[in-house]
């Protein structure tokens, strides 16, 4: 499992002031600290970045490696800041996204070509937000098409089949999980991803980790690549280093059957009914860890 570091984004008001202050230590902290606590890459999420992307995107990178020498995930849709950013990291780079529309497909695939870097497909439509797993398929088959078209090797794309908050769409984080199923039967030689981080948003803040970590396992168990995480989950990390098999086994078993919780410790039990509220088997509310 690769995991791609989320913290340094520009939706943090403490990262935002640092990005318009350029204020390297900040910056610098979270990358090192993101390499020792076990981020394979670093997700670095400067939004539109209008005016300013292109100088942005290098000033950031530069202040990166002098600290830290971790490949990148570019977020942007800034086309002239990602541009700069390839020019800067070449092939190791990730492009952080391309949506399956056909404009953006044929503006970005170029660049993938060119830089013979990896990048992200995400699974948007010019529909928008896809509805259930088949529409997932549909657009990744479709994806797949205008890639080969390129003649873009398959192990070059990360599909990114879409998390949304199991606080507000449950029936979109299950199909999620149903699309997962399919996936490497489907695109065997592709790869996949996904910001894991969005399945808890807008949930309570004491389960947003466990959320997060019993969803990966989740996604994990049906094939999943990668994953752009909270870099500062510590327990995420030890499990995906196989450092807590016992949790990993016992969310991989509930998934296939359901389990007596009664003689369970307080922490399986919450992870047990975290897989089932993360399959719609039971509704999720803020409350659910205490029914
Ligand atoms: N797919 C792809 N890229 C993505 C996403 C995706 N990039 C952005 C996002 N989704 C993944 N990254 C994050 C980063 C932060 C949070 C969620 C997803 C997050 N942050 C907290 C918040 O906003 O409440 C806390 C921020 C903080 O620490 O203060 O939830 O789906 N390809």
């Amino acid at each position: 499992m690769i995991l791609i570091g989320e913290n340094i984004n520009i939706m943090n008001k403490k990262i935002k002031e640092a990005m318009t202050n350029r204020k390297k230590e900040v910056i610098q902290k979270i990358a090192v600290e993101s390499k020792n606590n076990g981020m394979d890459y670093l997700d670095l999420n400067i939004g539109p970045a209008r005016k300013d992307g292109p100088f942005l995107i290098e000033w950031l990178i530069k202040t990166i490696r002098e600290v830290c020498d971790l490949p990148l995930s570019i977020d942007t849709t800034n086309i002239e800041a990602l541009k700069v950013g390839l020019e800067m990291e070449g092939e190791k780079a990730i492009i952080n996204s391309i949506q399956g529309v056909e404009e953006r497909m044929e503006e970005l695939l170029p660049l993938v070509k060119k830089y013979n870097c990896k990048f992200i497909g995400l699974l948007l439509s010019k529909e928008g937000m896809p509805r259930d797993e088949n529409e997932r398929g549909a657009i990744a088959a479709n994806f797949l098409a205008k890639i080969d078209e390129y003649g873009i090797p398959h192990d070059k794309v990360y599909f990114d089949p879409i998390v949304l908050p199991v606080r507000f769409q449950q029936e979109q984080v299950v199909a999620t999980l149903e699309f997962m199923k399919m996936f490497k039967e489907l695109f065997p030689d592709c790869n996949s991803t996904c910001g894991l981080s969005n399945v808890s948003n807008g949930a309570l803040n004491e389960l947003r980790g466990l959320l997060n970590r019993t969803y990966l396992v989740m996604l994990w168990k049906y094939g999943m690549d990668s994953a752009i995480v909270d870099a500062y989950d510590k327990e995420l990390v030890y499990i995906v280093n196989q450092e807590k098999e016992d949790i990993k086994n016992l969310i991989w078993e509930a998934m296939d059957k359901e389990l007596d919780i009664s003689g369970l410790s307080e922490e399986e039990k919450n992870y047990v009914k975290t897989v089932y509220v993360l399959q719609g088997k039971s509704i999720y509310s803020d409350s659910y860890l205490k029914l």
